[in-house]
């Protein structure tokens, strides 16, 4: 950082922010904290929108009123008197004046605390877009990058009876974040997620992982647990609906066991949920999980030994009202709709929702496929964007491993097929396949415009194969696709993860008019047409559920939403569309 003695010297800095690097939240820091019991920080929190950056600059959060000598400084900012905004909450949805507002806003509350010995203090903030940065009581406790997965940080070392927390949180687009700074949704802006305090003891359980071990017979339940210190002793692992009770010996922090058990399967028709329990020295965590196998064979699915199509639908995390700070009922009825139209599974486009999407899907029975935001033209050459990518994708799995829903992790989404994009996502792809043995591994793949060939090379690190393909839309040619389909012979099974039309709700004209109801339903009719007899075809996941708030669209129908929604932004106008897509899905497919 540069050095100077003048007076006012923040006014001159350049490397202001590189002093905040030292200390990283991320998927090492994290632990599981599922139905674990917190202090909610949610409702009134100050806050002041901070476009320069002006906080980090003067370090207000050392709230220095004197120099050296005695004399009362002046400040530019007054925590307390500052307004109030309540949180969790996407900013751009307070009010219409930060509908557009993309940068810094500085939040700072006060809490108390009853200090007790051993025990940690984590913050945990379920999501914030794109970066925040922690203080509590003057000093730093971290920064976390990645606008949709969890951020733990351990504040313990800081408490005092009284405390005051600020956080900055900065949604900027940079060229070399993930996502970039160019996508085709709304970056919305601020902590929208969780935001509470986690009370564990001093050695606590940081990683508790149950599944079936896809090994064919459904007879075996793996556990696993790691511990937050490295310490020898023993964890019991219960699942009081199957009569098990079990020992887990852990040697140096780490234990794991398979044991015998015949659970009834958990599948989208028939979701059947145990609940689970593990306890080790004074931590205990519990959690509600279901055993099901999942597996490629050749081009087919197989979910607990029997084929299936994945007969499902995209959604981003949107709403008009809330942005992604999206409420239980909301995702609730996003299950809902997507049941309504016969799918039995879903893509949760283009980053990790909120987890209660998995819980509630695991509940109601509906597969998943989740996503980190490696979208198009990321900094693939750049190790920190790796480094950034691989920390999403591993936060994301700590934080879903237990979800039977989810059945695929996707490592991105249109990325052209580059030697550096492939050596990125290949070792995306093998990071997802070693911590996770239970799911598959897949991305959205282009395809190769020239030869009008499925013939990505991330293929090969694939276990099935994503592809978007938008014929009788961007590919006005429809004949395009039943040629792509011939062209094609992939050795692994093919869901197109997307298709579409934009459509007005409302808007009337024949098939060739765009933009109206009836080229939509027509270009899902000829799609399904051509899909439902390839074989290597094993699922779909048209483009999209319902409208979203896109900052790209801005003909007089988009209006600044991309239209491509099988009901309109509201969640309760359907399009025609949405009607043919139901009818192929409940026609026995
Ligand atoms: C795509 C992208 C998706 C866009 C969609 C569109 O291929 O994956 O994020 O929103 O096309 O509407 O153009």
């Amino acid at each position: 950082m540069q050095k100077t003695k003048k007076y006012m010297s923040d006014i001159h800095l350049e490397g202001y922010t590189e002093e905040y690097e030292s200390i990283r939240a991320g998927y090492e820091t994290s632990f599981f904290s599922t139905n674990r019991p917190s202090e909610s920080l949610y409702g009134q929190w100050h806050y002041a929108v901070d476009q320069y950056d002006t906080f980090l600059r003067q370090k207000w959060y050392l709230e220095k009123a004197y120099d050296e000598n005695g004399y009362s400084l002046p400040v530019d900012y007054s925590f307390d008197e500052w307004p109030i905004m309540e949180l969790p909450v996407c900013w751009n949805t307070v009010d219409d004046k930060y509908l557009l507002y993309e940068g810094s806003m500085v939040f700072t509350r006060t809490f108390s605390y009853d200090s007790t010995d051993d025990e940690n203090v984590y913050l945990r903030v379920g999501a914030a877009n794109y970066l925040i940065r922690v203080f509590i009581n003057g000093q730093y406790a971290g920064i976390h990058r990645g606008g949709s997965t969890p951020a733990f940080f351990d504040i313990t070392e800081f408490l005092k009876d009284e405390n005051r927390i600020i956080i900055q949180a900065d949604s900027t687009r940079r060229p070399e974040q993930v996502p970039t700074e160019n996508t085709d949704w709304f970056n919305y802006g601020g902590i929208y997620r969780e935001i509470e305090l986690i009370h564990v003891p001093k050695i606590h359980i940081k990683d508790f992982r149950t599944a079936l071990v896809p090994d064919g017979t459904f007879s075996n339940i793996s556990v696993e647990v790691t511990l937050s210190g490295s310490v020898d002793t023993e964890a019991e692992f219960v699942i009081p609906g199957l009569g098990i009770r079990q020992k887990v010996n852990i040697r140096n922090g780490k234990g794991e066991c398979v044991l015998e058990a015949h659970p009834q399967l958990w599948s989208f028709d028939d979701p059947k949920l145990y609940d689970v329990e593990l306890s080790c020295m004074t931590d205990s965590v519990c959690d509600k999980v279901g055993y099901r196998e999942i597996r490629v064979n050749d081009r087919k699915i197989l979910l607990n030994g029997r084929e299936i199509f994945l007969k499902g639908i995209s959604a981003h995390e949107d709403s008009v009202d809330n942005g992604k700070a999206l409420t239980d009922e909301e995702r609730i009825r996003i299950i809902k709709l997507a049941k309504e139209l016969g799918c039995n599974f879903m893509r949760l486009a283009h980053y990790p929702h909120h987890e209660n999407m998995a819980k509630i899907a695991d509940e109601m029975g509906i597969l998943l496929w989740e996503e980190i935001p490696v979208y198009w033209a990321i900094r693939f050459g750049r190790r920190e964007t790796y480094e950034d990518a691989k920390n999403q994708l591993m936060e994301l799995i700590q934080r879903d491993y237990n979800r039977a829903s989810v059945i695929i992790w996707s490592v991105g989404n249109e990325n052209a097929d580059t030697d550096e994009r492939l050596i990125f996502m290949r070792d995306l792809a093998k990071c997802a396949h070693e911590t996770d043995k239970t799911r598959l591994v897949s991305a959205a793949c282009l395809v190769d415009a020239e030869e009008n060939r499925i013939a990505d090379r991330l293929a090969d690190h694939l276990d099935l194969i994503g592809i978007n393909e938008y014929c009788g839309w961007y590919t006005p040619d429809f004949s395009k696709l039943p040629e792509l389909m011939k062209n094609s012979d992939p050795d692994k099974p093919v869901i197109i993860t997307e298709f579409g039309a934009d459509a007005m709700a409302g808007l009337h004209g024949n098939v060739q008019d765009k933009g109206t109801e009836e080229c939509q339903a027509d270009v899902y009719e000829k799609q399904i047409e051509v899909l439902k007899d390839i074989d290597y075809i094993r699922g779909m996941t048209p483009w999209i559920l319902f409208d979203f708030r896109c900052p790209r669209r801005t003909s007089s129908i988009q209006n600044y939403f991309n239209r491509k929604g099988l009901l309109a932004e509201d969640k309760t106008y359907r399009k025609p569309a949405f009607y043919v897509l139901q009818k192929f899905y409940k026609s026995g497919v």
